[in-house]
């Protein structure tokens, strides 16, 4: 959200999310449980998938989205694959090691909220084993997910990719050596790792400037 904020030029307030302080605020005021969420004088527009639909909308500077419906229609594809499969799976497969290795709030507490289980974890496992390495392979001959452009499908799944191959090096994302821990799986490195050099590129190319997390 923040990355396109800035791409379309739109002045914003970011204001820092704590889940343990912040969480029952953000459930009251917002009825959602995760961030981020963009107010808009007073008005909720929503969480990140939302808030990019209403911003290609109304600011169509630069534009993030192909005209061409064929075009279009694989953008959408692959945010949804980055946003509903990618990252969430990710996620699932970290909060199983986050148990194993006994922590108690990542991985407990976040067990019951995105409903892990063995078998939701074995099952994303899986079908991250399939979908990386060949996606790796397809993007070292492709620069990008769809046409020969950035769209708003390279930023989402650049984004995304965080969970799987971890932050961008600190020149291009400033994080706390614990923080930066915290991300990233160990699913089959070597296959994966053309992933880790794409998504630094697109950041290094479209991100305009390093990035700095309150
Ligand atoms: N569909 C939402 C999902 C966002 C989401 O999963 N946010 C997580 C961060 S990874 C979150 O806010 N988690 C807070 C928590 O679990 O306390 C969106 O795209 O905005």
């Amino acid at each position: 959200v923040r990355w396109v904020l800035q791409l379309k030029k739109v002045p914003y307030e970011p204001k820092e999310y704590q889940a343990e302080i912040d969480k029952e605020e953000l459930e009251r005021t917002t009825g959602l449980s995760t961030v981020p969420v963009l107010w808009v004088d007073g008005e909720l527009i929503g969480d990140s998938d939302t808030t990019l639909e209403w911003l290609e909308a109304r600011y169509p500077t630069p534009r993030l989205l192909p005209d061409d419906i064929g075009l279009r229609v694989q953008a959408r594809a692959w945010e949804i694959t980055a946003t509903q499969m990618v990252a969430p799976f990710a996620r699932l497969t970290a909060i199983g090691r986050f148990r194993s290795l006994g922590f108690k709030k990542l991985g407990e507490q976040s067990a019951q909220k995105y409903d892990w289980s063995p078998e939701a974890d074995a099952h994303a496992q899986r079908t991250l084993g399939l979908f990386l390495p060949e996606l790796a392979q397809a993007l070292e001959s492709k620069g990008y997910l769809v046409g020969d452009g950035f769209t708003r499908a390279d930023l989402t799944m650049a984004c995304m990719l965080m969970p799987v191959v971890g932050p961008p090096p600190d020149e291009l994302f400033a994080l706390d050596a614990g923080t930066r821990s915290l991300f990233g799986i160990p699913l089959a490195q070597p296959s994966i790792a053309p992933l880790r050099a794409w998504r630094d590129s697109i950041y290094q190319r479209y991100r305009g400037g390093r990035v700095t997390p309150a």
